[in-house]
């Protein structure tokens, strides 16, 4: 391809709504661009990279037995109220009219099309397991699109759903797509780690996330320094910490005027925040109920809804919380409160800590959980942090950050239970199909890629799903040596297979090497007048720094050791 004539309108500055550095390069880049809000055009390159994607997604789902339908984006809203899902996902779900006022949505995952159909079309033990995926755009009405494809209103994702006669035949789907997972990851040339997870709203069992790994990724993972461990902060098992004996002081009432957060009361008493205790007001399906952190963790509030096992945990009202206990939230505490108190397993192990008294302006020191309050249960609602102990080995815990790419679940008999997604056994009885779901975020897979490969010049995308191989930039396009050496590199490189580019523009040599870096080509040859002298060119890695001199009889050579390894 002649970049004279490809469409990839490159942009001098930094487009001032993107916040993250994988939307600024990609729109910077000439990659993609916004149609509306959290809804994008991809443009020759970045669709390059998303049928690369796409082609390693689709051969390891096939090796795995997948079988690749495409489903409706349009879905009726009968199948939604059949699983009881119309009601439970609000202003997130596209929802439209056709002209007979009938309901639907625009799928935001395609549970129930997929269920609805196989129960359709399977009645027997024997057409099990069945695997059946897709290759789709997916629609979900964020309330503040941004963080550009990664998190989109409309995106790319592959969705398998798998569908067993019995949880044994779950296990080992689950497994075939767990190990497919790894292969994709591995072959895009991501660095990654697969966690623990939770399932959320969903529903089902065991979960994993497979996370690509980037400093500025919105998931926390920590992951065990001597074993396999690792899990999503979410979801990490926490222990209690021993306790140290410790004589339980007198409490005691002090006057602390303004002082409403655990900084500010460390300043004011000089109390670390690691001897308070934070106490958290939640309506938990409607009633009002404490939960208390150790003042410098942070609550994990999936932790603390699966525990107490409720469908809804809002953050309480203040108004409410202080009519209840007398004072506004910088001040509470589980003294005298008369709500159910959750206590996190860390504040069994803390002695004569301080917190608020419910009354404003005022906190206790010196408090003890069993004799100065009793929970209704002690729980692990905290997120992990670095350090933690291993919750497996005697290991210590470290934390990297992520990017959510995959997610795979066992669902269990959740939708075909509710929608009656049934299959014959071999006594001839009704029993419901055993599932599960596995998606990969196909347009999110291409912006943690960039995330987590570029430098200050612009991407570095990973060989296997980089737009093209290699790009040929003659330093001055009206040089008829220059551009014949260029022209004749460029049809070598395609004969055996490579995708090349050739910058063929007029522009100044500077600007062609910029934009080489900013659309992030691996391997950059350059033919210049004074090596070309000699019979020789320049190779660079897009990686590396330097450049290397190459004899123009060994540049394909080079090249392809480079691109195929
Ligand atoms: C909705 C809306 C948003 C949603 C869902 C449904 C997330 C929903 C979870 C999944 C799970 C799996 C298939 C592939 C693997 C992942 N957000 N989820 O179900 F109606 Cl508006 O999508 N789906």
């Amino acid at each position: 391809m002649k970049s004279s004539e490809l469409f990839y309108p490159t942009l001098r500055e930094i487009p001032s709504e993107a916040e993250i550095i994988s939307h600024q390069l990609l729109l910077r880049a000439g990659f993609i661009r916004k149609a509306s809000g959290g809804v994008y055009t991809y443009l020759p390159l970045a669709y390059r990279v998303i049928r690369k994607i796409e082609s390693i997604v689709r051969e390891e789902m096939d090796r795995a037995g997948g079988q690749e339908v495409l489903m409706p984006i349009v879905q009726p809203a009968e199948l939604w109220q059949r699983s009881g899902r119309w009601e439970v996902y609000g202003e997130e779900m596209f929802r439209l009219q056709d002209r007979h006022k009938r309901n639907f949505a625009l799928g935001p995952t395609h549970e129930e099309i997929i269920t609805a159909l196989v129960d359709g079309d399977i009645h027997s033990y024997r057409d099990l397991p069945l695997l059946l995926y897709q290759i789709q755009n997916k629609y979900r009405d964020e309330i503040r699109p941004r963080f550009g494809l990664m998190r989109g209103r409309e995106f790319i994702m592959k969705d398998l759903y798998s569908f067993d006669s019995d949880y044994e035949g779950l296990d080992k789907s689950y497994h075939k797509m767990y190990y497919a997972y790894n292969q994709i990851f591995q072959r895009m040339g991501l660095r990654y780690r697969v966690v623990e997870a939770d399932s959320g709203a969903i529903g089902g069992n065991e979960s994993h996330e497979f996370m690509v790994l980037a400093e500025t990724g919105e998931s926390e993972i920590v992951y065990c320094d001597s074993c396999d461990y690792a899990a999503n902060v979410e979801k990490a098992i926490c222990s209690a910490g021993g306790a140290a004996k410790a004589a339980l002081l007198a409490m005691e009432k002090v006057h602390t005027p303004g002082q409403r957060t655990i900084q500010d009361i460390a300043d004011f008493l000089g109390i670390p925040s690691g001897e308070q205790v934070k106490t958290l007001m939640y309506s938990a399906d409607g009633e009002l109920v404490a939960a208390l952190i150790r003042g410098d963790r942070e609550l994990n509030e999936i932790k603390l809804k699966n525990a107490l096992g409720c469908n809804e945990l809002l953050m309480a009202d203040e108004a409410a919380v202080k009519a209840l206990s007398g004072a506004g939230f910088g001040s509470l505490g589980p003294v005298g409160m008369n709500v159910k108190i959750y206590a996190d397993l860390e504040i069994a192990a803390m002695h004569n800590f301080a917190c608020g008294a419910n009354e404003d302006d005022y906190h206790f020191k010196n408090v003890n959980m069993g004799r100065d309050f009793v929970p209704e249960a002690v729980l692990d609602i905290r997120n992990a942090v670095a350090g933690d102990p291993c919750p497996v080995c005697d290991g210590k815990l470290n934390m990297v950050r992520g990017i959510e790419v995959g997610h795979i679940f066992k669902l269990g008999v959740k939708y075909s239970e509710a929608m009656g997604g049934t299959f014959l056994d071999p006594s001839g009885q009704a029993r419901p199909f055993v599932m599960g779901c596995y998606g990969i975020g196909v347009s999110r897979t291409m912006a943690a890629a960039v995330e987590q490969n570029y430098d200050e010049n612009g991407i570095i995308w990973p060989i296997p799903i980089a737009p093209y191989h290699v790009i040929v930039v003659p330093v001055n396009s009206k040089n008829e040596e220059q551009m014949q050496a260029a022209q004749s590199i460029y049809q070598l490189l395609q004969e055996d297979g490579l995708e090349v580019l050739i910058d063929d523009r007029d522009e100044r040599a500077g600007v062609k090497f910029k934009d080489a870096d900013l659309i992030g080509i691996p391997v950059r040859i350059t033919i210049g007048p004074k090596a070309l002298q000699e019979n020789k060119v320049e190779v660079k890695k897009r990686w590396e720094k330097e450049v290397e001199l190459t004899d123009i009889d060994l540049v394909r050579e080079k090249v392809l050791k480079i691109i195929r390894g």
